[in-house]
């Protein structure tokens, strides 16, 4: 045997269960410091926010002993690390979370009611961090607490939006914008890093001296860095999520000033406030926005920029990058960072060319989230060369030098064409790694968003399906079933998502699911108690939540609902399983048709909810400002899921994966990560309807596909003619005749193909519900076989497909 030169031992870690720190008259006594000394107030004094404020120092103060251990581990290490850009990180609330990584939980219940105050009074007091649109957001905070889990050494690079996504309200069923203001309290979990700061610049113009080029920005902000720690499971790892804000450069005023240019001497200001201001609320189509353009570079340069100084700070070859950082690109939202991290191995550190391409390519790996041809980012080359000048050139030199390497790349491939820049085509090819979202997408990546890109670089496509962090989206949203897990044998699950699987052999036992429904029964009681309007929670709970879009299908689930409400005024003594049919989401400010699926869903319930012949078997609820908070409450209070995309069209979802872990059955097309949801589950514990993929694509291509459609359904053209009558719409019965005249004539997302399908499986449904034994079997068995979607495994796999890293745990 030969001996291994033994590693030198690793700074220890840390753990936040240390000797103490689980105690609840230590965080009392903390809480109460905090009070007194951080937020000036006397006991007899504090308000509500005064004690979440002193509650989360008090936890706070707890993470930044593992924050620290981990940072000291991952410089000894010299480990690879990992970064993550995202424009996009969709939190919610973190208090309760970081409790639970703590395993602080109880001790929190304990110290608070000590101190004469109401633990969940606490909690809901936290706004909402959502500073994101929906899925890529969520995926990136799942992301973040899986890294930490797991002792990932990284970071995530965002930015910290002042306004997060708006609020939505609703004014005579009509959708209202307001303004979010999360940051208008203080914001407990952020430490400010003045001295982190980079210039950023844009505009101006390129000089040469010999062959080395010069950009002199005609424009310039600081980035400057607030770092957010994550906390992983058992308080064993914590990372950092650095956002950044951003802030005037002084200097570029003075100068200006002294020049007597009072006015211009302003503008960086304004500029500078602007670029951090507000989240492009925005996921559908893609607008070519210049302060778009200008958020997206401000992110990767200051990411870059940072990475690069602590890089440079071991002192090692800037060619050798790719062996030490993986830098993950979220979508194409900071594709720019190819073409930056060229620039700045060109120009700064006097890299050649090719070789700061090839190490660019070593170090990306890019995310895609959606095949919609209308949401793929494309900027105008005047707009690309305006802003970032330099850039451009680069961008023209990346398509060249691709070009050269694959002489018979078809003209498609180009960056460059129809005087615009591809983000897509970019990040395909100054990534090493592209990965789809789900089996079903990354196969659609590859065949038809970029066939030929495939072709010439094999190998390079890989499928990462998504996943969940189980300690929010089952520890946290639904103590009830995850305590009933770890009573009947599955303990240990929050790291180890497959130990459900313990739970199957229950579903057979009579006991057990008396005991699951009784958890979901408590949870539905719950929610009808939060929502009003008298819901009777033995009804089944039938949710669709999610951003409003017509390629979701909530008009096809609404267009159901009016059908089932004229089936059962034909028939009201008929054996109806009672239905609250809940839906949640907001539309994009811009996107008119979503704003009208949304008035029509509200004007649906308006009617339905007064009808004395129905309201006792069939209701419609549409809580205003769907956010992670009310996802909380809703998702573990399911029966029914609606996943009911039309083929081909959801990237993955993850909406499902947290309602099937919570117990909910699903009714669903063939998509996304639908797919592999059934496949795990099993067939005969879903309910799936509707065209595949290669149908859909094969319909849309048959003339009046959707004429054909409706004049074979009776149902379908019942519906349509009552909503054209302006039954929903007495006082305007004009106001859906657009929508009705478009199902019939254009009807992209296939609503009316897949109707009577659809109509079916909720029949279906209805006909399991009545069967109570049969409904909790499939529940038990459903939250049983999840364990794939943990994000934990999602993660394990891009450490060994893409990044090459190992955990430091
Ligand atoms: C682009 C340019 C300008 C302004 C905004 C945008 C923009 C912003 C957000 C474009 C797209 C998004 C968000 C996309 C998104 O959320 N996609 C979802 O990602 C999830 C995680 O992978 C998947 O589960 C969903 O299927 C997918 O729709």
């Amino acid at each position: 045997m030969t001996e291994q030169p033994s590693a030198p031992a690793l700074p220890s870690l840390q753990t936040a269960l240390d000797a103490g720190a689980l105690r609840s008259d230590t965080l009392r006594e903390d809480i109460l410091r905090h009070l007194r000394y951080s937020l000036g107030k006397d006991p007899a004094h504090a308000s509500v926010y005064d004690w979440r404020m002193a509650l989360s120092f008090a936890l706070r103060d707890r993470i930044v002993g593992p924050w620290f251990a981990a940072t000291k581990r991952t410089y000894a290490s010299g480990a690879k690390r990992v970064y993550y850009l995202s424009m996009e990180f969709l939190i919610g609330r973190i208090l309760e979370d970081a409790a639970i990584n703590l395993g602080l939980h109880e001790a929190c219940r304990v110290a608070v009611a000590d101190l004469g105050q109401d633990w969940a009074a606490l909690v809901e007091d936290e706004p909402d961090a959502a500073l994101g649109n929906g899925g890529l957001g969520r995926l990136a905070a799942c992301f973040m607490d899986s890294m930490a889990t797991l002792g990932v050494p990284a970071h995530g690079y965002g930015i910290r939006y002042e306004h997060g996504l708006f609020r939505q309200r609703f004014e005579g069923g009509q959708q209202v914008e307001t303004p979010e203001d999360w940051l208008s309290q203080k914001h407990p979990w952020e430490f400010e890093r003045p001295e982190v700061a980079y210039e950023i610049g844009f505009k101006g113009h390129v000089t040469y001296d010999g062959d080395r080029a010069r950009w002199h920005p005609g424009e310039s902000v600081l980035a400057t860095g607030h770092d957010m720690p994550v906390i992983g499971w058992k308080g064993r790892w914590a990372n950092t999520l650095r956002l950044w804000a951003a802030a005037p450069t002084t200097l570029f005023d003075l100068e200006r000033f002294n020049r007597g240019d009072y006015a211009a001497a302003a503008e960086p200001e304004a500029l500078a406030r602007t670029i951090s201001r507000v989240l492009y609320p925005d996921d559908t189509t893609y607008q070519g926005k210049e302060l778009r353009l200008k958020q997206e570079y401000f992110l990767t340069s200051a990411a870059l920029q940072d990475i690069l100084r602590r890089f440079g700070n071991s002192g090692q070859d800037p060619l050798s990058l790719g062996r030490h950082v993986a830098v993950q690109l979220n979508d194409t939202h900071p594709a720019i960072a190819g073409p930056e991290l060229i620039r700045l191995l060109v120009d700064d550190h006097g890299v050649g060319f090719e070789e700061a391409a090839e190490t660019a390519v070593s170090v990306l790996g890019f995310t895609n989230h959606t095949l919609m041809p209308e949401a793929l980012e494309r900027w105008a080359t005047y707009l690309m060369g305006n802003t970032l000048p330099r850039h451009m050139q680069i961008i023209e030199r990346i398509d060249d030098w691709h070009a050269r390497s694959h002489p018979k790349r078809p003209a498609n491939t180009a960056i460059v064409r129809d005087d615009q820049v591809h983000m897509g085509e970019l990040a395909f090819i100054m990534a090493h790694r592209v990965n789809g979202v789900s089996a079903l997408h990354s196969d659609l990546v590859a065949s038809s968003l970029f066939p030929d890109l495939a072709a010439l670089h094999p190998g390079r496509i890989v499928n990462e399906t998504n996943g969940i962090t189980p300690r929010r989206w089952l520890k946290l949203a639904n103590p009830g079933l995850a305590g009933l897990a770890d009573e009947a044998g599955a303990a240990g699950w929050e790291a180890d998502l497959d130990r459900l699987r313990r739970l199957e052999p229950l579903a057979e036992d009579a006991g057990f699911r008396e005991k699951f429904r009784a958890v979901k029964q408590a949870n539905k009681a719950r929610l009808a108690d939060w929502l009003g309007g008298g819901l009777n929670p033995a009804a089944m709970f039938d949710i669709q939540v999610k951003r409003i879009h017509e390629y979701k299908r909530q008009l096809m689930n609404v267009l159901e609902t009016i059908a089932l409400w004229q089936a059962i005024r034909d028939d009201p003594g008929g054996a109806w399983a009672p239905r609250v049919k809940i839906f949640g989401g907001k539309a994009a400010p811009g996107y008119a048709v979503a704003k009208e699926i949304v008035r029509l869903i509200n004007d649906v319930g308006a009617v339905l909810n007064a009808d004395e012949v129905t309201r006792d078997l069939l209701r419609v609820v549409y809580p205003p400002n769907y956010n992670v908070s009310m996802a909380e409450r809703l998702i573990p209070a399911a029966d029914l899921s609606e996943q009911i995309s039309t083929a081909g069209t959801e990237a993955s979802g993850t909406g499902n994966m947290k309602f099937a872990l919570n117990g909910a059955l699903t009714i669903g097309t063939l998509d996304g990560a639908n797919v592999e949801i059934r496949e795990q589950v099993g067939a005969e514990n879903f309910f799936l309807f509707g065209l595949t993929t290669e149908e859909a694509t094969a319909t849309r291509a048959t003339p009046d596909h959707s004429r054909a459609a409706i004049e074979a359904s009776p149902i379908l053209q019942r519906v349509l003619q009552t909503i054209a009558e302006g039954r929903f719409s007495h006082e305007e019965p004009g106001r859906y005749r657009g929508l009705v005249d478009r199902l019939w004539t254009n009807d992209h997302f296939l609503v009316a193909s897949d109707f009577d399908a659809y109509w079916q499986a909720q029949r279906r449904v209805d006909a399991a519900w009545h069967d109570p034994a049969s409904w909790n079997r499939m529940a038990v068995l459903n939250a049983a076989r999840m364990g794939y979607f943990s994000s934990d495994r999602t993660i394990s796999g891009y450490m060994s497909d893409i990044w090459d890293v190992s955990s430091l745990l």
